[in-house]
């Protein structure tokens, strides 16, 4: 019998689950994973409770994570609505200056109007500053004398005035003179001396500013029975010629080309210039 081994007094006690230590249980279901291969009942309720405490965790963080989420969208949304209230406000400040600016310029422009407006009518009521016994036309004051006397008086009794025989310088200065002297004419010889003269050399005529006749601005009679200037001589009796210009003709109809030369020692009406003054036309 050598070399056996009998087991006796062997006590076994029946235990049950609940009675086993949770220590004990661990060590079994430690076990039981270590390799036995065995299922353990317990050991798969706390791998329940492991998951459900895992999801709970996930749950908390996922919740967190939107409350985030929420927290920055949040946030970029009141950032992005102050920041258009800034721009709406810069881009309205803007506005307000450039609408300044514009405004400026505007009144500046409407008082350039109202001035030329009112020099306008001004002028088309004949409101600018002339001597008594003077007429406005064309920008000038002009005077239409009632006596008579040789080119040369005429000349000097202008200048007296404070102006010149008229100097004809455009069509529109002709035609206002022959319209207005039309007027002006009762007698046959109302007829006006104008600044006109070739007395210093014949042929050449100049006005009395010493400035030459131009070709483009001058108005001779033409018509098929005469021609001026002709420097009539009266068959030499008056072998000097006519060299003193003058128009106007009572009787005649007005026609733009109207000038004749005439002897300087006739007596004749005149035509003075001067300048206008410019002043506000009284209401
Ligand atoms: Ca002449
Ligand atoms: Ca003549």
């Amino acid at each position: 019998m050598a070399g056996e081994i009998i087991y006796s007094d062997i006590k076994f006690t029946c235990r049950t689950e609940s009675d086993a230590p949770q220590s004990q249980v661990s060590h079994d279901y430690k076990h039981d994973e270590s390799g036995s291969g065995g299922t353990n009942p317990a050991a798969a309720r706390l791998g329940l409770q492991g998951k459900k405490s895992g999801s709970v965790v996930a749950v908390w963080v996922l919740l967190c994570v939107c409350v985030l989420l929420v927290g920055v969208v949040v946030s970029l949304g009141v950032f992005y609505a102050k920041q258009q209230e800034k721009d709406l406000q810069s881009y309205q400040h803007l506005n307000r200056s450039n609408i300044t600016v514009e405004t400026s310029w505007l009144k500046k422009q409407l008082s350039l109007c109202n001035r030329s407006l009112s020099d306008a009518t001004n002028s088309n009521r004949g409101c600018k500053a002339c001597p008594p016994g003077w007429e406005f036309g064309v920008g000038k004051c002009y005077y239409f004398s009632n006596d008579s006397l040789p080119w040369n008086k005429s000349a000097g009794n202008c200048i007296t005035m404070g102006g010149h025989l008229v100097i004809i310088n455009s069509e529109e200065e002709q035609l206002f003179l022959l319209q207005t002297m039309k007027n002006k004419m009762i007698d046959n010889e109302d007829k006006f001396w104008i600044g006109l003269s070739d007395a210093e050399h014949e042929s050449r005529w100049i006005w009395m500013d010493k400035t030459p006749l131009k070709k483009n601005v001058m108005f001779w009679l033409r018509t098929s029975e005469a021609k001026e200037p002709d420097n009539w001589t009266d068959n030499d009796k008056y072998p000097e010629g006519e060299d003193c210009a003058r128009m106007g003709e009572k009787g005649k109809e007005i026609k733009k080309y109207s000038w004749y030369d005439a002897f300087c020692w006739k007596t004749l009406k005149r035509v003075c210039e001067g300048l206008a003054a410019t002043q506000t036309c009284k209401q």
